[in-house]
């Protein structure tokens, strides 16, 4: 039986009881912003989250939303750029992007398995929490990125980790371009476990009440492995457009500085759609933004998730006090005049100076999302 869906109406949650377990079904449901995630949807998701862990009869969450166009295109960086400007405070950032990372994190530690049925449009902070997940599912419908640049923000929700375990040079050049990346890209690059196909959703997810449960989730998710395999398709990688790429990707993304990469990127000429796109991605996104991501993802190489993460929140708040990011938020998603006016204009004008301060921790320890963290382990 299904129990009715409770809580905050963009996030609905159900329960689906058989014989031997319970499984939680989670639906993103904030489709006019593409789901994008709230607050408030964080905050409900870490308390359901929470909630669920503790309980012996869940065996299995499911992540998915049930609109054709997105899974989740990102944070709601709209509402947060609106909340900003009319507070002044910059602890509504640190809010938002602590609640986001933490329930990012949760479901990387979850003790059970968690499927995330990423279908359509799944970017930024959507990546975010289908990133934690045990079984990524992609379809012929999905549609990546890590979109930030284009915002003056940087990847964050994890980037720092996830693009530097992608194959080489592929997650500098996804973070600085916002190139856009479909399901077998995402299999291909480790993105995601399985694809399959959308029109299969409901027979996968009406199947999984029944399966034979056990009260160990290890064992669970290798029960719930042999099931969602035989739903995939067989994916080969060589049609990825990004490994098919992978040869002039290295070329651009693998240079010791981002001066470098900025001269590879604008002596690249071709006919290449694909390439094309992603250069003008990077062309129009924020300088300042690509020197920080340049700094991030090179120097969040050795570093731990969590460690990842705690870095991410000061940046995040350095990005919300001073940066692009509210006048890329502006001139995409509030004005949508498609003009940002960086500050500065171009890659020579960024300070060394400004950069550090971007990394440094003047808004205080994440004191508190630290110790949330801790409560998990
Ligand atoms: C870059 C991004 C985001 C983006 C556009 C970018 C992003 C995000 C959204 C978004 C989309 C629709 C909405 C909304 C936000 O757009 O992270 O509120 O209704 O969430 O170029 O990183």
């Amino acid at each position: 039986m299904t129990e009715p869906a409770a809580e905050t109406s963009s996030v609905l949650f159900s329960e689906q009881t058989a014989a031997s377990a319970t499984i939680g079904l989670v639906v993103l449901n904030n489709p006019r912003a593409l789901n994008a995630l709230t607050l408030e949807m964080f905050q409900a998701l870490e308390r359901k989250l929470l909630q669920w862990r503790q309980r012996a009869d869940i065996a299995c969450v499911v992540l998915h939303a049930d609109s054709e166009k997105a899974f989740c295109a990102g944070g709601d960086v709209k509402a947060l750029v609106n909340q900003l400007n009319a507070s002044a405070d910059i602890q509504t950032g640190g809010d938002f992007f602590s609640h986001e990372y933490f329930v990012d994190y949760l479901i990387h530690s979850y003790p059970k398995p968690v499927i995330c049925w990423a279908d359509g449009i799944t970017m930024g902070g959507g990546i975010g929490v289908m990133n934690g997940a045990s079984y990524r599912v992609v379809t012929e419908r999905t549609q990546m990125a890590m979109p930030e640049i284009a915002i003056g923000l940087f990847p964050d929700v994890g980037g720092s980790y996830f693009l530097n375990r992608m194959p080489e040079g592929v997650g500098m050049f996804l973070g600085l371009t916002s190139a856009r990346f479909n399901g077998t890209d995402a299999i291909a690059i480790g993105m995601a476990d399985l694809l399959i196909r959308s029109e299969k959703k409901p027979a996968v997810l009406g199947g999984l009440a029944n399966l034979p449960w056990t009260a160990d989730g290890a064992t669970n998710r290798e029960i719930l492995r042999d099931y969602l395999i035989q739903f995939a398709d067989k994916v080969e990688p060589e049609k990825s457009s990004v490994m098919q790429r992978h040869g002039v990707i290295k070329e651009i993304a693998m240079q010791p500085n981002i001066a470098a990469i900025d001269s590879a990127m604008r002596q690249w000429h071709g006919e290449d759609q694909w390439m094309h796109a992603a250069i003008h991605g990077y062309l129009s996104g924020s300088p300042t933004s690509a020197h920080a991501i340049f700094a991030q993802v090179s120097g969040g190489r050795g570093l731990g998730l969590r460690d990842v993460f705690l870095r991410e929140w000061d940046m995040a708040l350095n990005f919300c006090a001073r940066s692009d990011f509210r006048e890329g938020v502006r001139a995409r998603l509030i004005d949508k005049d498609q003009q940002p006016r960086w500050k500065p204009p171009s890659l020579g004008q960024v300070s060394e100076a400004e950069i550090s301060r971007l990394f440094s921790k003047q808004h205080g320890q994440p004191e508190r999302l630290k110790e949330k963290f801790d409560q998990l382990s």
